[in-house]
């Protein structure tokens, strides 16, 4: 398996955690557990690989996505998802700031109603601008903005940090955003 075919199945095993399991006719648990052999089998059509290539792509994924349990009988995404699912982070004090990287083309949109989690379930806030940044490119053209994180928690928003480090918050009301 090519570092390229894994980046592809990781894509497809991300749809499935974090969107659409019923696309290999899973169901994902109250925390956003799925079992390792049934998605073995449900990815096994497109992609038939076996639980060494599972357990490489969990390692070696750069952004840490996935996780397993402890005995690696069932896996979940860490972020990142659009279902209702409880992947159990704990409410975490921000630091003063974080980053959001996103495209120039919603800057307008984002100043006028703030940052809302759109599809997925909560706003994802980045702990620097180099991070942000990649996370802007995806979009287009990248601009940064600063999220005063401290003056929110301050005010009663709380945020969770999940497993890969990324920050969350239910959204970012324009008052604390600053373009930078
Ligand atoms: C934008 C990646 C208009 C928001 C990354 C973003 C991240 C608004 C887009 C994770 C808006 C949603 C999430 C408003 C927010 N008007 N647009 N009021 N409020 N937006 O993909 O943060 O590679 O759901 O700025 O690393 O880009 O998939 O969120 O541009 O952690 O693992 O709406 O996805 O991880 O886009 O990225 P997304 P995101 P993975």
């Amino acid at each position: 398996v090519t570092n390229s075919d894994l980046t592809k199945i990781s894509k497809y095993i991300s749809l499935i955690l974090r969107h659409k399991p019923e696309v290999i006719g899973i169901q994902l648990d109250a925390n956003g557990w799925a079992n390792v052999e049934a998605l073995l089998a449900g990815i096994g059509r497109k992609y038939p690989i076996d639980f060494e290539v599972l357990e490489e792509i969990v390692r070696t994924d750069n952004k840490e996505r996935y996780s397993f349990n402890e005995d690696k009988t069932k896996i979940r995404a860490n972020q990142g998802h659009s279902i209702q699912v409880d992947v159990e982070l704990s409410v975490t004090e921000p630091p003063e700031i974080l980053y959001h990287g996103t495209a120039e083309r919603f800057s307008a949109s984002i100043e006028a109603k703030g940052l809302l989690p759109q599809y997925r379930l909560y706003v994802h806030l980045s702990p620097d601008t180099a991070t942000a940044e990649k996370v802007g490119r995806r979009h287009g053209k990248p601009v940064i903005y600063l999220v005063n994180a401290g003056q929110m928690q301050q005010d009663g928003y709380t945020f969770l940090l999940s497993a890969n480090g990324v920050w969350l918050t239910k959204m970012v009301p324009a008052q604390y955003l600053k373009r930078l």
